[in-house]
Formats: structure tokens, C-alpha cells, sequence
């Protein structure tokens, strides 16, 4: 098993991190009888992250000292809270929920489902249970401010929302990336944890790694090239390099020829936009463009990849369809060291569909105010406020919120707070009492990270090799605390009105009857199954369901070489199961059996893309983006005083040419303003931005009056996202624009504050 016992009534325990996708392999040493975390680093042994941890990893061990970490349900007395008991919380929210499906329809409720979540198994699979409990449609998630495009133009091209082609990262010759930088994120839809070790090893083995972002970041500063970039102009990018590749004979369709739909549309496509004008559009030169193109085209293998960078903007589903186009017509779709597609240790349970009987799992349903596409079953975030502010049959009167802070993360966090104040009823799910939860009538604090068994349960299938880990939870629960699963499962439970026991055999018998549907079960029925599982309930018990009928599985016995659950639970840093292997044409689910590379719905966002070339030609004010940290993720962490001591991190980067214009150095303040809306922050000025963009990370504003984080509220900064604005959307996912929008940018008068959060 994965615990060492150490002397001294130590014990050291191999985990993985789940802050982040990387879920890099750590060794924690703890002292078991005082429930304290000595120690965590890398684990060497780990075959994905091979020793490599950042600086959040520590986030097991002071999240614990964090004082303002809740631990107790809360209940809303006034305008403070009440510590009150589980079994009362669980029964006064399944009596408020029920009561407002009862008034007026099960979709006045709501559910909102964060980031954390998908590196929180028990959290993820008990809230697909609260959602099924709840039978709404009004569901969201942070997919839809993060790469809801990508889902979009997976499910069009390839017919299955979770075939999400990554980088090939260990057999690459050439990795062309868009918007993203690994090196700080530690990837994202490309689980690749030390991403600086591996661009180094890509480079020492004659490759290339190309970083095409507005700013020279850390990830470029280790690659081989940076081509800086308009933000928002990536999908004319793309079109230039494959407008060069077309004219100059460079397609290579290579073994999917006969399975691609569509190549002479999107040459045709291509070849109908000029490369001088994609060139001034997006400030890459036309000779830039060319010679990227030839060294793609003619390099060995290669892989273009996307991050948030080129999803969340205006043509964020172009940008996502067209870097796949690139791949395919390349020859690098589903080839070792191009774009594959990781079949998973488990298979994808969230954001998974498929075409059925021919229907396309995406705008098969409507926001009622405004009319943007449901994809996936998800309606998007920047449809929220409005469906609960709008009065009329339809209009969102509860909310449950799990692992989320949209009041920071997704546009207009002002009016949000406003919509959030007014419902009839709110849970949320979170350890912290912050700018969400305080809006909630009761806040659920999970235990901590390592009171729960923990496995990869939403990246198995971005992972640039398949590696099978399940962890053990390194402490019993504190008595009285709860686990964010054990949460969830109470409140469905209480919901469906049955017992947990009830509702776990359900979500458990939803996945075998799954598996046996696909022949995962060796011939045996569910039930038969059930029988012969090691683990007798919970996450854990999901999780061998998985494992054992997935690829890699043991088929519950027909294939005795494959994975069971104890094999996974004895290899102590994970079982190494090699690359990623092709899986193309067989796992395509389009009703054509070939993989789209014109889908309709995309192609008919041309027009739009062609007529804002103009704007994007000739921008006349400052485009603003975003900037992640690497002391903290999105909008928390930045409570812990450790991960966030040092100079305030909540800066603008200007370019110093701009700088100059506004008349402001480094440390002096600007307001930033888009219409009716202004931020006022201080400023770092390096070149390392490019000339015209400013740069605000996100997640900040934490001065909300009620809201309890005593060390974040003494360095609050400013919530970038009240400039983004929930009327800016991609059209065809719904995706929030949160990058590439004109701002104006002049000096702060000297009296201005830092203006308030919402
Ligand atoms: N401007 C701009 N905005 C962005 C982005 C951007 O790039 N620019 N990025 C977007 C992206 S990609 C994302 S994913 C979203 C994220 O946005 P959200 O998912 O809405 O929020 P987070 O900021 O991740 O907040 C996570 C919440 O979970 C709580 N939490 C942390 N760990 C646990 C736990 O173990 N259990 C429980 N119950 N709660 C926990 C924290 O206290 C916090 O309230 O932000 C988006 N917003
Ligand atoms: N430390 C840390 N790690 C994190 C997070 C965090 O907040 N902090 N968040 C986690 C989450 S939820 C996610 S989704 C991942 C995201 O992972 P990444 O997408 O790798 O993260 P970012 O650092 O936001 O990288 C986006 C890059 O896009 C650039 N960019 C902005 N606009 C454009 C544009 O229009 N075109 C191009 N080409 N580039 C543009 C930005 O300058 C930035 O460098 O990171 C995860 N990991
Ligand atoms: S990159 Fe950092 S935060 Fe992400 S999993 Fe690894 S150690 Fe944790
Ligand atoms: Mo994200």
C-alpha cells in the first residue's frame, strides 16, 4: 500500500495534488495521532509528474492551519450565520429545494458546479446524483467560461463531446501552442505535469515548441519561439497557416484520408480569406505566418494545441474547430506525436456525449431570457443573473453551488451578487465563507483534501500517458465533518427521499448498466457484477466500476490481466500503462462514421468572422486579457498567507510604450473602463506584454463586506471580470468571452481608491 510508516510516529503517504489537472504524484509525511501535515514534495516515482510539485501543492497542509476553512454547516441568521447540524441542514434543503420545484417547476432550481470539483471524485459523481434528484435543466458549470468550445467542436467533429485531441508531448517533433502557459497552469486538457522539463526535453531531442500569445510568458520564455498575437484574432492566425499549407501543396492527410469529411471546404474556406489581410488582423506577418505553416506541415509529427487563451474570446468555437482542422489536414490527428485522443484509465463521465439516433448533443435547448444554446445539458454561466432576475414562468429561484466563486470568475460579478441576494433559496457547497457562499442560506463545508480517496476522475482522459492512480485518504474524517461527497449523497438522498445507501446503489447501477450496455462486463449482467466488487460503496466503488469495464480493465474476470481495483490500490505512485495509442476511426460517433472537419454550425460562423476582421484590423483602444498566478487558482488561495505574501500580485501588465502614453510607472494606478463599468489597479510596466493589451489576472476582489477571509481582505485587489461583460459571448457555445475586449486605459486620478468588488 501507499503508506511508508516513518519514525517518530511518522508516516509518509503517496497522494496526488488536486488543486490543479496536473494531480502531480506527492509524498506527504504526516503525523497520524495529531492529525498534522509535516511535509509534502514531488514524488520521484510518479510516472506522469516524475517528481515535479509547485508551490500550491503546500495547499494540503495550510489549508488546514487556514482558520477561516469552515468545517460545520452554516445556516443564514440575519445577515450572519449559525452553526447547525448535518442532518437539519440536509432536510431543510431538500424541504426548500422541493418546495420551489413544487411552485413552480423543477427547473426554477438550479446547480452551479466549479472547478475544484473535477479533481474531487466524490464531489463530482454525488453532484451528477443531486442533479438527478433535482431534475432541472437549469444547470451550469465553469465549462462555460472555460472550454466549452472545445466540447462544442469535439462533439461536431468527431461525434463525442470527450474525444478532446491532446499533444502528444513525449513523441512530439513540433508543439504549436495557442493561449495557453503551461508552465503556470500546469495544463489544462493536457495532463502534463513539469511542463518546463518537458518542453526541455522536446527542444534537447531537435524539436520546437512554438508559444503564440500576446505575451511572452513564462511557458514561452522556454520555448523555442513566441509569436506575439492580437488577442482574440487566432481563428485569422489559423486561417493564414492553413490558407499557406493549401496553396503550397503542403496537406498531408496520411492514414485518416479516407476517414475525414469535408477537406476541400476548408481549403476552400482558407483560400477565401487573403493572407495579408488574416496577417493584419491578428499582427503576425504574412512571412511569420508562412514560414510557421511550412515548419508545421514539414516537421515529423506534430500537434497544435489551444488553451483558455484561444476558447474564451469571441470565436472561441472557431479557434477550438479550426486547431483541429490544422492537426487533421496535417496528418497529425491521432497519430503518435500529433493530436491524440487518450483513451482513459476510466472513461469521461461529465461532458460526454454523443450523437443519438442522429441528434447532435448540443442546442437541443434554449436559455429562456435570452436564447443561447444549452451544449452538453449545460445552459451558459453568463445566462444566470438574467434567469433569475427576469420575473415569468421559468425564473431560477434556487441555487446549489459546489466548489464555485462565479461571483469572481464569471463576467459582471456585481450583478450576479444582485440575483444571488434575491433568490428564494441557496446552498453552497464550499470551505470557505467568501464572495458566493455569503450570498447562500446555508454554506456545506467538504473536509479537507486528505480525508478523501482521491483518483483522476475528470483527466484520465487528458493525460499524455495512461497512468492508472487511486490514493487513499491519509485521515479519518474529524468526527462531525463530512466529505464534499458524503455532502452531496446526503442531500440527494434527502432529496429523492431515500436513503444514501439507496441513492449510491443507483448512481452505482447507472454505471454498470452503462458498462454492460458497451460489453464492459465480460459477458456478466449488472447485477452479477455488483457481486464481485471490492469495494462496497462510495467513490470508490464507482471508480472499479470504471476501471474494471473500462479499456484497461479486467472485464470483472474475462480478461484476468487487465486492471482491478486492488492492482491500482498496490502500486504505490500509479501503474504505468505507455502512451496514447490511435483510436480513430473506430471511436468516431458522427452519423457519418468520419470525422467532420466542416461542421455546419461552425461554417455558418464565417460571415461573422469575416466582417470583424475590420475591427480587429484597426483597433483603436487597449484589448484587455488575463493572466494566471502560480501561487493560486482562479479565485482562491489567495487567503494563505504563505502563497501570498510578497508584492500585491493584482496588477495591470502594460507594455511600456503604453505606459508612456498614459503617463504611469510601475506601481502607480490606472482605471481601466469599458462603458459604463471601471477598475482601477496598479500597474507593472514590461515589455514582456505586447504593445496595445493589458494584462489583469482574475479571481481578485476580495473586500465583499460580509464574506470571511481574513488575510485575502488586507490585499483584496480588483475583480477583472466586472469589465467582462455576460452580453459578450462565442454564439455557438455559449462560452463567455473573458479575453481579447477594448477597453480604455488612462492614469487614475490620484484620490481613486481601488474601486469595490461585488
Ligand atoms: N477573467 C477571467 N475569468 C475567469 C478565467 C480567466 O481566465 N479569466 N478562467 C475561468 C476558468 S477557466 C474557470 S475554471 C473558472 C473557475 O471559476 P469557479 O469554478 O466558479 O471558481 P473558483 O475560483 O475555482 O472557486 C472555487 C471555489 O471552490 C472552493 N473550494 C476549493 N476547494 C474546495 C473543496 O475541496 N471543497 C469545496 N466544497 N469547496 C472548495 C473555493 O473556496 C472557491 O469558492 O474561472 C473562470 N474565470
Ligand atoms: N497557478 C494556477 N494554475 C491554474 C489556474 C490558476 O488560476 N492558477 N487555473 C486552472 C484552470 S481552471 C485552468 S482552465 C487552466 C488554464 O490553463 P492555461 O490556459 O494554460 O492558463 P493561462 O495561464 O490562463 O493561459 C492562457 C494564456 O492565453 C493568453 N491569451 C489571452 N488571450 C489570448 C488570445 O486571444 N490568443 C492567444 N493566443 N493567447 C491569449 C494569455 O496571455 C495566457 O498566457 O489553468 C489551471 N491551473
Ligand atoms: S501543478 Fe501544482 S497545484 Fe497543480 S497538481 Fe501539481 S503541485 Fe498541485
Ligand atoms: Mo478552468
Amino acid at each position: 500500500m501507499s503508506v511508508t510508516p516513518l519514525d517518530g510516529g511518522l508516516s509518509r503517504h503517496a497522494r496526488k495534488c488536486p488543486i490543479c489537472e496536473a494531480g502531480c504524484g506527492v509524498l506527504v509525511t504526516v503525523d497520524t495521532a495529531q492529525r498534522k501535515v509535516i511535509e509534502i514534495r514531488g514524488d520521484e516515482a510518479d510516472p506522469l509528474s516524475r517528481g515535479f510539485v509547485c508551490p500550491k501543492s503546500q495547499g494540503m497542509k495550510v489549508l488546514r492551519e487556514d482558520r477561516d476553512v469552515l468545517t460545520r454547516p452554516l445556516r443564514r441568521r440575519g445577515n450572519d450565520f449559525e452553526e447547525i447540524g448535518w442532518d437539519e441542514a440536509f432536510a431543510c434543503a431538500a424541504e426548500r429545494f422541493k418546495h420551489i420545484a413544487q411552485q413552480h417547476g423543477a427547473d426554477a432550481n438550479s446547480l452551479y458546479v466549479g472547478n475544484p470539483t473535477a479533481h474531487n471524485p466524490g464531489g463530482l459523481l454525488y453532484t451528477l446524483s443531486c442533479a438527478m434528484a433535482l431534475g432541472t435543466r437549469s444547470l451550469f458549470s465553469s465549462t462555460t467560461v472555460d472550454h466549452m468550445p472545445k466540447v462544442l467542436s469535439a462533439g461536431l467533429m468527431f461525434g463525442d463531446q470527450s474525444l478532446i485531441p491532446v499533444p502528444d508531448l513525449d513523441r512530439t517533433d513540433f508543439v504549436l501552442m495557442l493561449g495557453a502557459n503551461p508552465c503556470i497552469s500546469g495544463g489544462s486538457l493536457m495532463t502534463a505535469p513539469g511542463m518546463d522539463r518537458r518542453i526541455a526535453e522536446i527542444r534537447a531531442r531537435g524539436g520546437q515548441v512554438v508559444v503564440v500569445d500576446p505575451r511572452r510568458t513564462e511557458t514561452a520564455l522556454l520555448a523555442s519561439q513566441h509569436v506575439p498575437i492580437r488577442p482574440g484574432a487566432d481563428a485569422y492566425f489559423l486561417l493564414g497557416l492553413l490558407r499557406v499549407i493549401f496553396d503550397e501543396g503542403l496537406s498531408r492527410l496520411g492514414r485518416l484520408e479516407a476517414h475525414l469529411n469535408g477537406v476541400a471546404e476548408v481549403a476552400a474556406l482558407a483560400r477565401s480569406f487573403e493572407l495579408a489581410d488574416v496577417a493584419e488582423a491578428c499582427g503576425v506577418s504574412a512571412a511569420d505566418i508562412t514560414a510557421l505553416a511550412r515548419a508545421f506541415a514539414g516537421a515529423p509529427s506534430a500537434a497544435c494545441y489551444g488553451r483558455t487563451g484561444s476558447s474564451q474570446q469571441l470565436f472561441g468555437s472557431v479557434t477550438s474547430w479550426l486547431i483541429d482542422v490544422l492537426n487533421a489536414v496535417t496528418g497529425n490527428l491521432d497519430r503518435p506525436g500529433g493530436a491524440m485522443l487518450p483513451m482513459g484509465v476510466t472513461p469521461s463521465i461529465f461532458l460526454n456525449e454523443r450523437y443519438q439516433q442522429g441528434v447532435a448533443p448540443h442546442h437541443r435547448w434554449f436559455s429562456r431570457v435570452r436564447g443561447l444554446p444549452e451544449v452538453a445539458g449545460q445552459l451558459p454561466v453568463v445566462a444566470m443573473a438574467e434567469e433569475m432576475l427576469t420575473p415569468g414562468a421559468g425564473q431560477i429561484r434556487g441555487l446549489l453551488t459546489i466548489c464555485a466563486n462565479p461571483v469572481l470568475s464569471s463576467p459582471n460579478g456585481p450583478r450576479l451578487s444582485e440575483a444571488l441576494q434575491g433568490l428564494d433559496f441557496m446552498v453552497a457547497c464550499d470551505i470557505y465563507l467568501n464572495e458566493t457562499s455569503r450570498h447562500a442560506d446555508l454554506i456545506l463545508p467538504g473536509s479537507g483534501h486528505l480525508e478523501r480517496s482521491d483518483w483522476p476522475i475528470f483527466t484520465s482522459t487528458f493525460q499524455v500517458r495512461h497512468v492508472a492512480k487511486w490514493v487513499d485518504k491519509v485521515f479519518d474524517p474529524a468526527p462531525g465533518t463530512k466529505t464534499d461527497g458524503e455532502i452531496m449523497l446526503g442531500l440527494a438522498a434527502h432529496l429523492a427521499g431515500t436513503s444514501e445507501q439507496a441513492m449510491d446503489d443507483a448512481l452505482a447501477g447507472h454505471f454498470l448498466q452503462g458498462a454492460e450496455a458497451s460489453g464492459g462486463l465480460g459477458g456478466k449482467t449488472a447485477a452479477e457484477a455488483l457481486a464481485l466488487l471490492e469495494a462496497q460503496k462510495g467513490s470508490d466503488r464507482i471508480y472499479e466500476i470504471l476501471l474494471r469495464s473500462h479499456h484497461f480493465g479486467d472485464h470483472f474476470g474475462a480478461r484476468p490481466e487487465g486492471l482491478t481495483l486492488s492492482k491500482v490500490q498496490s502500486a504505490d505512485h500509479g501503474v504505468d500503462l505507455g502512451p496514447l495509442f490511435e483510436r480513430l476511426p473506430q471511436s468516431l460517433g458522427t452519423p457519418s462514421g468520419k470525422v467532420e472537419l466542416a461542421p455546419a454550425l461552425l461554417m455558418q460562423e464565417v460571415p461573422r468572422l469575416r466582417a470583424a476582421i475590420a475591427d480587429f484590423k484597426a483597433p483603436d483602444r487597449m484589448i484587455m486579457v488575463g493572466r494566471r498566478q502560480l501561487h493560486s487558482i482562479n479565485s482562491w488561495m489567495h487567503n494563505i498567507r504563505l502563497l501570498n505574501r510578497g508584492p500585491d500580485k493584482c496588477t495591470a501588465l502594460m507594455h511600456p510604450d503604453d505606459a508612456a502614453r498614459c503617463r504611469v510607472g510601475t506601481g502607480e494606478r490606472v482605471e481601466i473602463t469599458r462603458g459604463d463599468k471601471t477598475i482601477v489597479v496598479p500597474v507593472t510596466v514590461s515589455d514582456e506584454i505586447m504593445p496595445g493589451v493589458i494584462s489583469v489576472p482574475h479571481g481578485w476582489g476580495h473586500d465583499a463586506p460580509t464574506s470571511k477571509l481574513t488575510y485575502a481582505s488586507t490585499r483584496p485587489g480588483v475583480n477583472s471580470n466586472i469589465l467582462a461583460s455576460e452580453f459578450d459571448v462565442d454564439g455557438p457555445s455559449g462560452n463567455a468571452v473573458l479575453t481579447g475586449f477594448p477597453v480604455q486605459v488612462a492614469r487614475a486620478a490620484e484620490a481613486l481608491q481601488p474601486k469595490a468588488a461585488a
